[in-house]
Parts: structure tokens; C-alpha cells; sequence
């Protein structure tokens, strides 16, 4: 909000209302009848977004109106009233107050302490904290907020204040810390009658202050750049997160594989390292697709080499002879260059410019794995082509997936200056408007990399992002630490990133810093096996972590999970296809497909995969009971079948090997066999597990692989279910070669934990 004085007159340019107050210009833009641009820069032209691409303006019917308390304007979905001083206020179609801006005075939050700190000699925080701009709103006492990206703490952000400024701090994250490594400024205000979304498309520093400062206003802002934010109209969550991904983009379907287990560990150095761990898995029939190779793969921390010698100098047989045993290879790719003279990274990097510079022109150096080394400038489309082509020397090895670290950018030798100089597109900028868009810069070059020289779906892992890097990548939580509260946390982290556009996630399993315990690993794998992104990972000098070093019990939990996720790859497989189309996340807070339950807006410890699979995982040590809650409507207990009916509380056993899991009543889950890796086995059939109650259901089969899905070459498959339990179907979609040969069906829900037996479903209607 900044106070323009009255506004003298406005004129129309398509869309784009232009609004001349008294002390600037603003702007208000209607790109879709759901989604209004507000803009506002006192000093310059509007520089292009980072997180959406192209156009996202449909033609709409636009009526402006003058009236005594301002100039409206109606899109048929919402109406914007814009006021003297550039008060802007949205209400619903019906012309009811929806989000209006706060017209009182920003206070200074007040702290008992502060005569005390004074006497001591401190100054008592009582400035209110200014930004160059910022937007304050009133705050209704029922609101309740989600997304924010990736913070620390629980679902709700009410009362929490955030910074968005892409941070790498190794102590163990807890609720008050302001910043992690991602920076998604979007967020959804919630109450009983409405729901809407802000997106603040601003990449300086920024603050939210969620009501943390007030129970009168919530605000955020931005130390530079422009007021430019997205109003998001919607009757449900699942629609404006849709209009949210509409703007920034969904998370493109991802190759099969990239759905099964992942084992890492910052610590396997050697050829044998890896050996080792490829066996155990075999050998203890725990399902694995994927090992990471963290930093130590590389010659002297160097990006595009491979240390021969630890890999008997042909890594390339290694990792083909690991391929053939159904093992892909994701390697860590770290953005920091090494200054070394005859490196030819560093040399060409230098020679065409590609590094970040001082403002006196030099090449910037800081210290990062490798000892010194440069930055390369992802801002510059020329950079981002050549590290893309770099990636080839990574592909020509066997590797398959590209995994982002340090790309805050972390940096050892303290933060980079605001003002090293950073290209945006061909126009110089600096660290301070582009640190949060670097990630998403280095993710953006991988994924261009990987779709052109590997011309397979890309598979990207990035630890820092902005709003819109799910076009390219799927992310890790960072550094957490084996401790009951961050397996705690992983439950409100991963679905408020998913409510923030990034549905392909996953936090390191039994912990990356200290030693986890038994019991928390096993808990830990429980919630992990639900998450989309499922991969166990630790630091180096910590507790090893594979399934097998726990003893048998634990051993025998950890294949249970892993292979209960194998047996659900086909349910999440689907779940990437409807979300590519839809913007709606796999893993969600019940609050998303129950948001007028009230007990659901704040529901921490439960999820829902999908629709139709509701997981109430253990995340306390020393219990062997679980309070589930759940929502309306029939649900059953997936191990034992017993039907129950919500809204209700429940105590459920939950011993060690037990976690709570439920399927809502009129639910089709397609499972299959599970397998050592992905692709072990050819699919020849389909199971359906399904549970009474009336509902339908669309399966998704494609090659798993490539962008053939894009030219229709898949198959798709509707369902329907039966109060009974009786099932039809038909091809609604038939494009994919090699469709299934059968379709299995298996009633469950009320007959015992079996469910009655495997039915092929009945010829001709597929
Ligand atoms: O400074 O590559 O978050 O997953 O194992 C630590 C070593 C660098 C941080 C990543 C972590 C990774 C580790 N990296």
C-alpha cells in the first residue's frame, strides 16, 4: 500500500486499468474473471516475473463503475474497489467484503520487556519495521493462512511472522526461525465463507507478517522491487491453488521410477560404498530405484568430473552395471565453480563471462565445497544453455537425475553482498533482487539440460526455489535433523508446499543431521512412504541410516512401508497426471478437501494422499495409540477393513509396524504387485482395490518415461463404484500401446483385512 493522494482519474487499456493519483501512477490488471493484478513502482518500469511465463490473460468482460466510495471494477467473479490513497478492496461476486485493505496505521509490536531491556541499556524495539513496499490487510478473527512455501512450524501461519529471503542456516530448524532455503510468496486466507489467495510476485527480501504484529491486519512486504501481487478468487482451495498454478505452472508429469525409494547419504565415497548398498537392498528385498551420489563422487568438489580413482576409472561401467540391477543414479550438483586455472569450467566461465561479478567488473569469488570458487549467473539465458550442455557430461556417465544443493547460494565465506552484480535476462541486477530466483535459475538450466540431451521427462532435485520452479523441479525440505519434532514438522512442511505450487517434495528420511533411533526411523518411514518425494538421507558422520542397520524388527517395518509404497505407485502415478492438469498437490492437508471443518484447518498430524487415502501416522516416541481423526463420510480401516463414520475422534492401536492408514468410502485404488525397482516386471495387469460407496475414479497408464503422453499416447481408464461395491469401467482414452491385458478387482472396506478375492473385471467393459 502506499498512500497516493486521490485518485484524479483512471483510463482503460484492455485490461489494464490505469489509475493517476495525485502522487503516482498504479495499475490494476484483470487477467482471468478469478485473478486481479495490483501494481505499483514509484520509481521504475515493471521488470519481467520470474515465476510466470507468457501471458496468462483470457479475454474477459470487464464493467467499471464510479462510485461515491471509489472506482470498481467487475470481472463477474470478483469486484475490486479501488479508494483514494490506493486502497484496494476485493469482494466476492455477490458484493460481499472479502479482502480489504487495512486503513489504520501499521503499530509497533508491543513487548513487556522493553522498559526492562532499556534500563539494561538495549533499545527497545518499538520502530515499526518499514519496507520499501509493502501491502497491509485487515485480519478477520476466524482467518486462518496456508502456504508460504517451505517454512518451520505448523499448517496455520496465523500469528507467525516469515521472511523470504532463501537461507541456508545449519542449526536444527524450529518453529520460530524465519527463512529456509525456499522463498514461495503465496499464501491462502481461509475463514467460513471465503477462501482466496495473494500471491506477492516480488524476488527482494521480503516479509509476511501473518498477524504476528496485530490481530487487526496482517502485511507483507519487500525491501525492493515492486508492489505487484496476484488476487486469487476461488469457491474452494482446490480453485485457487488452481489459479495459482495457473500463473506459475504445475509440476509436469515425472518419469515412473522417480516414484520408488531413493536411499543417499552424504558419505558413500567409493565404488564399493555404493556396491554395498545396492546389495544390501537386494539382498533384504527392500524395493529401491534410486542412489544418490553426494559430493564425494566428484574430482576436488569440482562440478562436471567424476574422482576416476575411487571408481576404478571407469565409473561408466559402474553405473551401467548398477542401471541393469534397476538402480538409477541421481548425482549432487553444486552451482559454486572452482578458481582454478585450467579447470575448463572455471576457464570458460571466465573467458564468456558467465560468472557473477563485483561491481568493479571482476570475476566475484567466495568459498564454497571446492575452496574458492565463482558463481555462475543463471539470471543469463547463455549461462543457463551452457551449464544445460554441461549436464551431457553427467548424462554420457549414466546418470539420471540431477540433484541442486547450495544453491541459495550458500556460500562459506559469509553472504554474497547485496550488491554483486547478477544479470536478469540482458539486464544487470544484483544480488539483492535475484538471491531468491538463483535456485530456481540453476533448476531451470538442469531441466533444459536434461530435456535436451537426455529428451527424457527431466528429474530435478533443487534445496532452494521461488514460486514456479515446480516447472522444473522437485525439492527436499534441506537439512533436518533426526529428532521427533522435525518428524513432526514434515507433515505441515510438505503440505503447505504443496498448497504453494511445489507438490513433488520430500524431507530427508530418518533425519540428515544427528543420529536417529530406531523407533523414529521406523516411524519416519511411515510418513515418508506417503510423501511424493521418498528418500532417507544423512550427514556425513552421523549414525548410518539404511534400513538394515536397526536390527530385524525395524528391518521388517521399513520393507513393510516401502513396499506398501510400491504397491501404491499406480495411485501416485495418477495423482502426477491430475495434478500436472490441475495444480492439485499428492500430499494434502485435510483442510484442503475439508476446509469448512473446522477441526481440519488445524489438523498437524494427519494427510491425505489424493482424495481417498487418509494417513494418521505415529510422530510421538513411546506410544502405541494414535488419535485419528476423521472428516465426514464413510472411511475404513485399510488394515483391517472395519467401516467407520466421520466426523469423529478415534483411538487407534498403533503398535511399531502399524501405521494408521484409511480409504473413504466409494474409493478405487489401483495398485500393483510390488517390485524390486520400477519396471522390474512388465504391468500386464491392473488391481483394483475397491471399497463400497458410491464413486468414480480415472486411471492414467503411459510409458513412464517420455513426452510421447503429450501426443496422446497414453490410456485412460473411467471407473465406477457402486453403494454395493459393484464396479464398471471403460477405455475413455486409448493412445498407449501396450494397455493391460486384465483387470483385477478386490472388494475391500467391511470384509475383514483381505477384502474379498481377486475378481478379474468382467470382459467388454474396457
Ligand atoms: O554443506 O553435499 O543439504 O543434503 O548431503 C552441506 C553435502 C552440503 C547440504 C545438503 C545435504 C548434503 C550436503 N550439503
Amino acid at each position: 500500500m502506499a498512500k497516493l493522494g486521490k485518485l484524479n482519474k483512471y483510463g482503460q487499456e484492455g485490461q489494464k486499468i490505469i489509475l493517476e493519483f495525485e502522487q503516482g501512477r498504479a495499475q490494476i490488471e484483470v487477467l482471468t474473471p478469478y485473478i486481479v493484478n495490483v501494481f505499483y513502482d514509484p520509481e521504475k518500469e515493471r521488470v519481467p516475473s520470474k515465476a510466470i511465463e507468457g501471458s496468462k490473460s483470457v479475454s474477459v468482460n470487464l464493467a467499471l463503475e464510479e462510485k461515491k466510495d471509489g472506482l470498481w471494477i467487475h470481472t463477474g467473479q470478483v469486484s475490486v474497489r479501488v479508494c483514494d490513497d490506493f486502497y484496494v478492496d476485493f469482494f466476492d461476486k455477490d458484493g460481499r467484503e472479502v479482502c480489504l485493505d487495512y486503513r489504520g496505521e501499521r503499530r509497533p509490536l508491543e513487548r513487556v520487556s522493553s522498559s526492562l531491556l532499556e534500563q539494561e541499556g538495549h533499545s527497545a524495539a518499538a520502530s515499526v519495521q518499514q519496507c520499501k513496499i509493502q501491502a497491509v490487510k485487515q485480519l478477520k478473527p476466524s482467518l486462518h493462512f496456508y502456504g508460504l512455501g517451505d517454512k518451520t512450524g505448523f499448517l496455520d501461519k496465523r500469528h507467525y511472522d516469515y521472511e523470504m529471503w532463501n537461507t541456508d542456516n545449519p542449526a536444527p530448524q524450529v518453529d520460530c526461525f524465519k527463512a529456509l532455503y525456499k522463498s514461495i510468496p503465496f499464501f491462502m486466507a481461509l475463514d467460513d465463507t471465503h477462501v482466496y489467495g495473494l500471491f506477492f510476485d516480488n524476488t527482494f527480501k521480503g516479509y509476511f507478517n501473518m498477524g504476528q504484529e496485530s490481530e487487526e491486519y496482517y502485511w507483507f512486504g519487500a525491501e525492493g522491487g515492486s508492489l505487484d501481487y496476484y488476487y486469487i478468487a476461488g469457491d474452494s482451495m482446490p480453485e485457487v491453488l488452481s489459479g495459482y498454478t495457473y500463473l506459475t505452472g504445475t509440476a509436469p508429469l515425472p518419469q515412473k521410477w522417480t516414484l520408488g525409494y531413493h536411499q543417499c547419504r552424504w558419505g558413500y565415497v567409493t565404488q564399493e560404498d555404493v556396491e554395498e548398498i545396492a546389495r544390501n537392498m537386494r539382498e533384504n528385498d527392500i524395493p529401491c530405484d534410486v542412489i544418490h551420489f553426494d559430493i564425494d563422487y566428484m574430482q576436488d568438489y569440482k562440478v562436471f568430473t567424476w574422482n576416476q580413482e575411487r571408481y576404478h576409472n571407469d565409473p561408466d561401467s559402474f553405473l551401467d552395471r548398477l542401471f541393469r540391477d534397476g538402480f538409477k543414479t541421481v548425482v549432487i550438483n553444486d552451482p559454486g565453480v572452482k578458481q582454478e586455472e585450467g579447470y575448463p569450467i572455471y576457464d570458460e566461465g571466465v573467458k564468456e563471462g558467465y560468472f557473477a561479478k563485483t561491481p568493479e567488473g571482476e570475476v566475484y569469488i567466495n568459498a564454497v565445497w571446492p575452496g574458492a570458487a565463482a558463481f555462475p549467473d543463471f539470471g543469463n539465458p547463455k549461462v543457463r544453455r551452457w551449464w544445460g550442455r554441461n549436464q551431457k557430461f553427467l548424462l554420457d556417465r549414466g546418470v539420471r537425475g540431477i540433484w541442486n544443493d547450495m544453491n541459495e547460494p550458500a556460500s562459506f565465506n559469509g553472504p554474497l553482498p547485496q550488491d554483486v552484480v547478477f544479470m536478469d535476462g540482458d539486464r544487470e541486477s544484483t544480488h539483492g533482487e535475484l538471491h531468491n530466483v538463483y535456485g530456481h535459475f540453476m533448476a531451470k538450466a538442469a531441466y533444459e539440460g536434461l530435456k535436451e540431451f537426455d529428451g527424457r521427462r527431466p528429474f530435478v532435485i533443487t534445496r532452494a526455489c521461488y514460486a514456479g520452479s515446480q516447472k522444473y523441479s522437485t525439492a527436499w525440505t534441506g537439512d533436518n535433523c533426526s529428532i521427533w519434532a522435525h518428524l513432526q514438522m514434515a507433515i505441515p512442511q510438505l503440505c503447505n508446499l504443496g498448497l504453494s505450487g511445489m507438490p513433488f517434495v520430500g524431507t530427508d528420511i530418518g533425519g540428515f543431521g544427528a543420529d536417529t533411533t530406531p523407533e523414529l526411523l521406523a516411524r519416519w518411514v511411515q510418513v515418508g512412504c506417503f510423501s511424493p518425494l521418498f528418500r532417507n538421507h544423512s550427514a556425513l558422520g552421523t549414525r548410518k541410516q539404511e534400513p538394515w542397520q536397526f536390527g530385524k524388527e525395524v528391518l521388517d517395518i521399513y520393507r513393510k512401508y516401502v513396499k506398501l509404497r510400491y504397491r501404491l505407485i499406480p495411485y501416485f502415478y495418477d495423482l502426477f497426471y491430475e495434478e500436472e492438469r490441475t495444480g492439485a498437490p499428492i500430499m494434502r492437508p485435510l483442510v484442503f478437501q475439508y476446509e469448512k471443518d473446522r477441526t481440519a484447518r488445524t489438523c498437524n498430524d494427519e494427510f491425505l494422499v489424493g482424495g481417498n487415502i487418509l494417513v494418521a501416522p505415529v510422530v510421538q516416541p513411546g506410544t502405541d495409540k494414535k488419535m485419528v481423526y476423521l472428516p465426514e463420510g464413510v472411511w475404513y480401516d485399510y488394515w483391517t477393513g472395519a467401516r467407520l463414520t466421520g466426523p469423529a475422534w478415534f483411538v487407534k492401536d498403533a503398535p511399531l509396524d502399524t501405521c494408521p492408514v484409511y480409504v473413504k468410502g466409494g474409493s478405487i485404488i489401483p495398485v500393483m504387485e510390488p517390485q524390486s525397482y520400477v519396471g522390474e516386471k512388465p504391468l500386464e495387469e491392473l488391481m483394483l482395490e475397491v471399497y463400497p460407496g458410491e464413486g468414480s475414479y480415472d486411471h492414467y497408464l503411459d510409458n513412464g518415461e517420455d513426452f510421447a503422453y503429450r501426443e496422446g499416447k497414453y490410456h485412460q481408464y473411467h471407473f465406477e463404484v457402486t453403494e454395493e461395491g459393484h464396479v464398471t469401467g471403460e477405455v475413455v482414452h486409448a493412445g498407449y500401446g501396450e494397455p493391460y491385458k486384465r483387470i483385477l478387482v478386490c472388494r475391500r472396506g467391511g470384509r475383514g483385512p483381505e477384502g474379498a478375492p481377486w475378481e478379474e473385471l468382467a470382459a467388454g467393459c474396457f
